[in-house]
């Protein structure tokens, strides 16, 4: 998919999920975890250090406004909760209007709770990829699904956008309107179409806790 994307960037708890949600977003074309917001050279999941759990995301601004992107953000994790650094809620801006719009958000958010809101909106730094076992972590628990659209375990995943689509679909993020009217697309042949279509119907709806 060859589009001029914008990036953001979002820690909202254990990242799997977000992966998928982002994934199955309108206007997303990349998503990857990594790790984020700390100073910890090399960070890994065993030893991630002073870093966060972050997703990184590449859109397109013409299918997708920051907005939108961060309604998702407020809708899909508690920012009052108290965590540990690994699961905290941030929000990293990569411009001056990504950073108002971030905290014109948290204003609004503020209200529909009594708890105050723990949310950070910091510059981004430095993002460090996650191991790959946890790039497109739904979609890599169907081998048999990757393997059918040419993809093996591995950095590949990470960049790629089907993947990214996929790994939403596979625990029903998007829906099935969305993926009926996407479907072609993206290009998967009859029989995979129709093994993606079944999860998608299956899990609509269901809520993952990593
Ligand atoms: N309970 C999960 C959390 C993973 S998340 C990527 C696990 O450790 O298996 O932190």
């Amino acid at each position: 998919v060859d589009v001029n994307t914008k990036k953001a960037t979002f820690a909202m708890a254990c990242f799997w999920e977000p992966d998928a949600i982002y994934g199955a977003q309108k206007g997303v074309i990349r998503t990857k975890v990594g790790y984020s917001g700390g100073k910890k050279e090399n960070p890994t999941y065993k030893d991630l250090g002073d870093h966060t759990e972050t997703i990184d995301i590449d859109y397109d601004p013409k299918e997708v406004t920051y907005r939108e992107l961060l309604d998702v953000f407020w809708k899909n994790h508690n920012p009052t909760a108290k965590t540990t650094l690994q699961y905290a809620s941030i929000i990293f801006y990569h411009d001056e209007e990504q950073k108002k719009l971030a905290e014109a958000t948290l204003t609004e958010e503020a209200k529909k709770h009594s708890d105050p809101i723990l949310t950070k909106i910091l510059p981004a730094t430095t993002f460090h990829d996650a191991e790959d076992y946890h790039q497109k972590y739904r979609l890599q628990q169907h081998p048999s699904l990757l393997k059918a659209i040419n993809l093996e375990p591995g950095p590949k995943v990470k960049s790629s956008h089907l993947a990214a689509r996929l790994n939403g679909y596979v625990v029903g993020k998007g829906g099935v309107a969305q993926f009926e009217a996407e479907v072609k697309k993206l290009g998967l042949d009859e029989n995979t179409a129709k093994i993606v279509q079944d999860l998608v119907v299956k899990n609509e709806g269901r809520q993952l806790v990593c």
